[in-house]
């Protein structure tokens, strides 16, 4: 047997397991009395049902057979942090101590603690504050600042928030403006599957539905941490456990939603602790080594496919499936069986017994779902993990039938269904001719920037103007020191946001922050109150009824904003009826519906279906709709996805996210599940890394660029924690890490920064 099976106990901090006591104490301690007021959990109870709140946090599916707290400790956590008592007023900025270039001394978490923004804000560079100012005057300077750029050189960027009726009309208003400059989080997180997905299967999302995951005899996890991340997901993988399914994990860091979970919707297993084990198998696979990782399990299912045949048994690959819908089958299997073991063994860190073991599950399930997260994506040949989990999964039919398929798991709650309204940089992706016919305008047709074309657009001085629906762009991008200096020399920023964040402090020439409504608020318009919806992971499209008191009376809907810009930066059009689609959202979902008649057939009917209507997959029904009209196996250039090649004293940096932080938002300093409490500034390594390296445990180390391309990059002050990571391996926590990632280090598809294996070298810091 090889040592893959844990129990928490196993973990370097032994923390419990996921969910239980802790996760309710974990949102007890943050926002103590707050979270118990019966306001806050009305608006619990409400979240992922019909005509209730879709939560602001993950795009986990919502099940149509909800229970009746459908939210997790994540979910909460993101609730109560909108619901917040705290406001950030125009009196905030009077405070001497205040000053914008004040604020950058400020943490991320203090920053979002000083409560939901009230009144719309212009920068004053003489005061170096914010200042109230009037929307109306908002609203005509930041159009004539736009009217006075090039067309191509103003940004609307979007992260995954906003719902599709304020998305389609932001993605209107770039294209009426003249430009596809529309880049999204995604351009940060998953757009190696948009790319690399719709390449092999045609298909720039999942193909799986929740009715999959209850009936698939496994599950495979490659850099996914539902436990953090999307904890409603435990749920369906204890099913699973509850009904002999198996689960095997590939993941460097021993993740505890992966190890065990105590459901905290059930009563007995809070009383009794009684925990489900999750992942049979958990494989430590070095940063990068998912390529040799997965080819090593398909090496050992064509093996057991030939010694099938040999003794005249069923065979182990699916032939007729591979023949009928396939192509490339040849040239993979020729790599499969030309890689020896060594390499595999040492590109991925993983023992050839422990990949037989994982490859025997996947050979004795009969329907099996891949699941993956950043860990596949965020790397430079991420295109390339992508591809080797959809070879695994073709070998055996896996994908396309009832309870097997290919499951990515988005992050922000309507990060998809921006992509699926308009909001693309790629002009191809988009109905033009549809757009044409309905507004009266010629779109343009040339591709727009993606995230990192911007920043680089910025850094050369071509980019004059961002827009930002959300989000805190400069804080979640590469190479953070250079984007800041370039990003307040633009000539007009504009921030639609709830709560201060880092990007509010490098106010462009002309700089305004919009605050706008949250999704759990009342947004009453003039033809009464309004709705919005989202898209999640499985393209199931919910409704969305804010029921709120708004957090100031001076905000605005993040559609009204938009349409607010629009009327001041485009020339009039009646065909462009910003005031009547402000009025009544329908006719915005109406216009959806026009542009995308497949995807959002009765939408307005349809919208308040249990667990959302869905939007269909040709890949779930075996089309693809990629140029060759068959889903192809890939084979891997490289055995590892790193893109640079190891070196004495090199270590690759995996950015992490705690399980008290969303994104850029954090909540608090604790992560419960891997025992680090207190700090974020934290360097985990390996304890035989730390005394081959001469450092010490708990000693202070600054962590310095590797990255080949001359750029100075560190960061010090930084913990060293002995944990059990693979060697060569280590993790620091995002956002603070990004300073230290290569902005041209990226997939070499999709453009998505390798935040996952970061080349850095580690040093005693002058402080200690
Ligand atoms: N509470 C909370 N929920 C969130 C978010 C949040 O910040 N907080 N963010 C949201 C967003 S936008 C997104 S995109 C998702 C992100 O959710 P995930 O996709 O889970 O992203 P991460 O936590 O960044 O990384 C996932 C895992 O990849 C592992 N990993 C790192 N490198 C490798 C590798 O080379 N190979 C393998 N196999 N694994 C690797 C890490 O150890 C980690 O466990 O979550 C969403 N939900
Ligand atoms: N090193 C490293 N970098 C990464 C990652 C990583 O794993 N490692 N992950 C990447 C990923 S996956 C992503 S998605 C990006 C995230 O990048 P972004 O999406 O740009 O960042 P967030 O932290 O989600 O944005 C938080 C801000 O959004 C605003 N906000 C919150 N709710 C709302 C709302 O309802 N409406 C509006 N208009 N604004 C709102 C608040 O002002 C808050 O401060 O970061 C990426 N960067
Ligand atoms: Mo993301």
């Amino acid at each position: 047997m090889a040592d893959t099976e844990l129990s928490h106990t196993d973990l370097p901090h032994s923390p419990g397991p996921a969910g239980g006591w802790g996760s309710l104490k974990g949102i007890a301690e943050i926002f103590g009395e707050a979270s118990a007021t019966p306001a806050a959990l009305d608006t619990l109870r409400k979240l992922n049902k019909p005509k209730g709140v879709m939560c602001v946090s993950c795009a986990w599916p919502k099940p149509a057979n909800y229970s009746a707290f459908e939210f997790c400790e994540n979910g909460a956590k993101a609730t109560l942090w909108e619901q917040t008592a705290d406001r950030c007023t125009p009196e905030f900025w009077q405070d001497h101590a205040h000053s914008v270039t004040a604020l950058r001394g400020w943490s991320d978490h203090d920053l979002e603690k000083t409560g939901r923004l009230t009144h719309p804000l212009r920068f004053n560079a003489a005061t170096d504050r914010y200042e109230p100012v009037s929307w109306d005057e908002a609203f005509a300077d930041i159009g004539a600042k736009l009217r006075g750029v090039e067309r191509e050189s103003a940004v609307f960027y979007a992260s995954g928030h906003a719902g599709l009726e304020a998305s389609y009309l932001y993605a209107l208003l770039a294209r009426a403006f003249g430009n596809n400059n529309l880049p999204q989080s995604s351009n940060m997180c998953h757009e190696t599957t948009s790319v690399g997905l719709t390449k092999v299967i045609g298909s720039p999302v999942g193909t799986v539905v929740w009715d999959d995951l209850e009936k698939a005899d496994a599950f495979f996890f490659f850099g996914q941490n539902p436990g953090s991340n999307s904890p409603r997901f435990l749920h369906p993988l204890k099913a699973l456990k509850d009904r002999g399914g198996k689960i095997v994990t590939f993941n460097p860091v021993i993740e505890q939603g992966l190890v065990s979970f105590v459901d905290p919707q059930s009563p007995r297993a809070m009383l009794t602790g009684k925990e489900t084990k999750i992942s049979d198998h958990y494989l430590q696979v070095k940063a990068g080594g998912d390529v040799a990782a997965i080819l090593g399990l398909c090496k050992c299912v064509v093996e057991a496919d030939d010694a099938a045949q040999a003794a005249g048994k069923d065979a182990v690959i699916d032939h007729a499936f591979i023949a009928q819908h396939t192509k490339g089958f040849d040239a993979f299997i020729a790599c499969c069986r030309t890689t020896n073991w060594d390499a595999i063994e040492r590109e991925s860190g993983l023992a050839q017994e422990a990949l037989r073991e994982a490859a025997g599950v996947y050979i004795a399930a009969e329907r099996v779902i891949g699941v993956y997260g950043m860990g596949l994506t965020q790397h430079i040949h991420g295109s390339v993990n992508v591809g080797m989990l959809v070879n695994l999964l073709l070998l055996r039919g896996n994908i396309g039938r009832p309870g097997a398929g290919c499951c990515p798991v988005r992050g922000h709650s309507n990060v998809q269904g921006q992509r699926t309204v308009g909001i693309a940089e790629k002009a191809h992706l988009i109905p033009m001719d549809k757009l044409k016919a309905l507004f009266g305008f010629d779109p343009p047709t040339k591709d727009g920037m993606n995230i990192v074309e911007a920043v680089e657009g910025l850094v050369a001085g071509k980019v004059k103007a961002f827009v930002c629906l959300g989000g805190n762009l400069l804080r979640a991008v590469p190479d953070q020191a250079r984007m800041e200096a370039a990003w307040a020399a633009q000539d007009l920023t504009v921030m639609v946001s709830t709560k201060l964040n880092r990007s509010h402090l490098f106010p462009g020439k002309a700089a305004y922050i919009l605050p706008c409504l949250g999704r759990m608020e009342r947004d009453e318009q003039a033809g009464g109150p309004q709705t919005v919806t989202t898209e999640d992971s499985f393209s199931m499209i919910n409704g969305s009824i804010g029921h709120r008191k708004p957090a100031s009376e001076h905000l605005k809907s993040e559609l009204a904003i938009v349409t607010g810009i629009a009327k001041a930066a485009l020339d009039a059009n009646p065909l462009l009826k910003w005031d009547e689609w402000t009025g009544d959202y329908a006719r915005v979902r109406d216009l959806i519906e026009a542009t995308y008649p497949h995807d959002f057939r009765d939408f307005n009917a349809r919208m308040y279906t249990p667990g959302g209507f869905w939007r269909g997959n040709g890949a779930h029904e075996r089309i693809w709709k990629n140029p060759e009209g068959r889903a192809l196996f890939t084979t891997p250039g490289e055995l590892n996805a790193l893109g640079f090649k190891d070196a004495p004293g090199r270590y690759r940096l995996i950015t992490l996210r705690s399980n008290d932080q969303f994104n850029t938002t954090i909540y608090g300093m604790s992560d419960r599940f891997r025992g680090i409490e207190g700090t974020r500034d934290v360097v985990l390594m390996n304890p035989d890394d730390i005394a081959k390296a001469g450092l010490a445990d708990g000693q202070t180390v600054r962590l310095v660029s590797d990255a080949d391309d001359g750029i100075d990059r560190k960061l010090g002050g930084l913990k060293l924690v002995g944990y059990k990571l693979p060697r060569g391996t280590i993790a620091g926590y995002y956002p603070e890490c990004n300073v230290l990632v290569s902005l041209a280090h990226h997939d070499e598809l999709s453009k998505t920064p390798a935040s996952k294996s970061v080349p850095v070298r580690i040093e005693a810091d002058s402080l200690d």
